[in-house]
């Protein structure tokens, strides 16, 4: 595979700078330097002000044109500030009669909690979605339980969608306020159920990414063989969980220890926010293996709980496994060095250099795809947006100065799309596919550039102009010192 390095960004970015400095060079008195330091200092405290929130990947879009079988490098940073920059949460609820005060308490205060959350957190992007139960409204006999699990006089329900993910807290909040209180008959209800959902209903909308949280409003232990596995000896038993056919003994009966596997493969956490501490060390096992926790709370305290709940939820004190991925489809054109960042301390910023490399044989087009820094959970800590052009037809070769426009220092070797390309944006010669070979200097002599005196880079005068600051300082202080 071919591959060259696109100099031309870096070459324009050098001469702007350079061409910025030689202005300031003409009038290099005291004065300019003294407003070059407070300007310098201004622009250090801004951005140490305007650090983001959120993680950030930069930069954030990356535009270039290669050819099938060309490659770029990108040096990208990404910023992780400790949480997760995008974050959906199902409320789920349980509809059940003892459920009442806690259920009319999360409708008062739904909007609260949002607003909790994205007055902390104001650069994460949250979206929010709705579910309800009540139970399986039949009676089964299975695995040594017998019972009523719901009813329909109750108008109970085993599982409802109420509002797929979205970032409208307006419609949040009128689907919780519309949830209406059920029976539930037996005490277990079927949480394996909303377990088994929130990962199989393609309609809940989670997106690629985000943290994928759960938070469920319960009181009571799932429908299961044997609750205890895992947990205890001895075999506890509240019936099976008959899935979504309804019916016991068939293939899609659910079995709850599967299904919080199932979750933890799919990234699932599951955050109880439970009214009751009966079967706590049950729930703690059960939310464990989702990487959640259970959270004991009541109508007074709900809303802070809640809060809590999804802070822990989101929080990333260590980020592991931290590594590129482009969009499906994209895949081989993407690599990194290191390749994988395995465990991450935040807050923290680390450095990738990435190469992109456009397969070879790819057809002439314009090829939109997106590179996310992912952890091992397959949450992003941000997306960058890529657009590389597959030109038509060959490009050639540029004589341009990226120490600026000149005569008498050495020019170098770029690719440009084409001779307009050469002419216009990089202020050079085209000299065609065998001109010269990418990324060597070539002197002036050979190839002109245009106009203006050729003048030093930044970091050949930052020194000096260090020196004499340094300097002017120890002056000053001296002569002060001596006027009292
Ligand atoms: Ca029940
Ligand atoms: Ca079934
Ligand atoms: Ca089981």
């Amino acid at each position: 595979m071919v591959r060259k390095h696109l100099l031309r960004a870096y070459a324009l970015r050098k001469n702007a700078k350079s061409k910025k400095l030689g202005g300031e060079k003409e009038k290099m008195e005291t004065k300019n330097i003294n407003y070059l330091v407070i300007s310098l200092v201004v622009m250090m405290v801004v951005s140490a002000l305007a650090m983001p929130a959120s993680a950030t990947i930069t930069p954030g879009t990356f535009t270039a044109t290669l050819d099938a079988g060309e490659c770029v490098d990108v040096e990208k940073e990404v910023y992780l500030p400790g949480h997760a920059p995008r974050v959906d949460v199902i409320f789920a609820f349980d509809l059940t009669g003892s459920m009442g005060g806690i259920i009319s308490t999360a409708k008062a205060k739904s909007g609260e909690i949002m607003t909790m959350l994205e007055t902390d957190y104001p650069g994460v992007d949250f979206n929010y979605g709705v579910m309800s139960y009540m139970d399986y409204p039949h009676s089964y006999s299975s695995c040594g339980y017998s019972s009523q699990y719901g009813s329909t006089v109750y108008g109970d329900y085993a599982y409802s969608l109420d509002q797929s993910l979205t970032s409208d807290q307006t419609v949040v909040s009128s689907a919780i306020t519309a949830l209406v209180l059920g029976g539930g008959s037996d005490g277990p209800q079927d949480y394996t159920r909303i377990m088994y959902e929130s990962y199989a209903d393609t309609s809940v909308g989670w997106r690629t990414g985000a943290k994928k949280l759960v938070v469920n409003f319960g009181d009571n232990v799932p429908h299961d063989c044997n609750l205890n596995e895992g947990v205890t000896t001895g075999i506890w038993t509240t019936g099976g969980d008959p899935g979504r056919d309804e019916v016991m003994g068939t293939a899609d009966d659910l079995d709850l220890q599967t299904v919080l596997a199932n979750m933890a493969t799919n990234n699932v956490i599951w955050l109880e926010c439970h009214t009751s501490t009966s079967a706590n060390a049950h729930w703690t096992y059960w939310t464990g293996i989702t990487g959640g926790s259970v959270y004991i709370t009541n109508s007074i305290t709900l809303a802070d709980d809640v809060v809590g709940a999804i802070t822990a939820g989101i929080s990333t004190p260590h980020v592991y496994g931290l590594h590129l991925v482009a969009s499906a489809g994209y895949e081989l054109w993407v690599s990194s060095v290191p390749a994988v960042y395995p465990d991450l301390t935040t807050p923290t910023t680390v450095t990738f250099t990435e190469t992109i490399c456009v397969p070879s044989g790819t057809a002439v087009g314009v090829y939109d795809f997106t590179v996310s820094a992912m952890d091992a959970s397959s949450v992003s800590h941000g997306d960058q947006a890529d657009t590389i052009t597959v030109p038509d037809g060959e490009r050639g070769n540029c004589c341009a100065c990226p120490t600026g426009t000149c005569d008498g220092c050495p020019c170098t070797c770029m690719v440009a799309d084409d001779e307009d390309d050469c002419r216009d944006n990089l202020k050079g010669i085209w000299v065609g596919a065998d001109g010269c070979d990418i990324g060597t200097n070539v002197p002036c002599d050979e190839y002109t550039c245009e106009g203006e005196e050729c003048i030093p880079e930044f970091s050949t005068i930052a020194l000096p102009v260090a020196s004499i600051l340094g300097l002017l300082f120890f002056f000053n202080y001296r002569k002060r010192k001596r006027e009292q």
